[in-house]
């Protein structure tokens, strides 16, 4: 499988660290992953198509921290719960790390580390939950399409239409997954 790529180890989840190898797993679950370097020119140009072609036209930063994020605690104890989005969740780390763990086909972990210059889209619909790395610090482009909805649904929510709709694309209809990625 095209997942053992990048598999390491790492409390008990699978681990992935070496983003650019694993497209092939990001397409089964229906993960976008671009890596841009938020240093250089060429990668505004490539975030404002990226922008521009997915009509993320909202735009806002996040900057997870123990001083600088009102309640800190609560923030991070709620984003480590598993959860799911009526929308995509689109992210892109500007410094810092973290990690998103979501649900593969086979309801396991898989755990995302996410560092500088990563930019990853979570399809509407995907468990999933998120923790900052040993840095304690990440801070974070959020884009949405439209008027942002930060709403999460903690699983269980198999009656919600959009997870609905997301396990029926993961099942029986894979291709429409591959095809959404690159
Ligand atoms: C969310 O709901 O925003 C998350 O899953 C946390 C990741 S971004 C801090």
């Amino acid at each position: 499988r095209c997942l053992e790529a990048g598999l390491g180890s790492c409390i008990g989840h699978n681990f992935l660290s070496n983003l650019q190898y694993l497209p092939c797993f990001f397409s089964e679950i229906g993960v976008l992953y671009w890596h841009l370097d938020p240093k250089k020119s060429e990668s505004e140009e490539e975030l404002a198509k990226i922008r521009k072609d997915r009509g993320y036209n909202y735009m806002d930063y996040l900057d997870i921290c123990p001083g600088k994020l009102a309640n800190f605690e609560e923030k991070l104890k709620n984003f480590f719960t598993e959860h799911m989005h009526a929308d995509e969740e689109i992210r892109y780390c500007l410094e810092g790390g973290g990690y998103f763990d979501v649900r593969d086909k086979d309801d396991k972990w898989v755990r995302i580390w996410i560092k500088e210059g990563d930019m990853i889209v979570l399809p509407a619909g995907i468990y999933h939950r998120f923790t900052l790395d040993a840095a304690n610090h990440v801070k974070l482009m959020r884009l949405f399409l439209g008027e942002p909805v930060w709403t999460a649904h903690n699983r269980p929510q198999e009656d919600h239409p959009v997870r609905q709709e997301y396990v029926k694309r993961l099942t029986d209809d894979n291709a429409g997954l591959a095809l959404a990625a690159h």
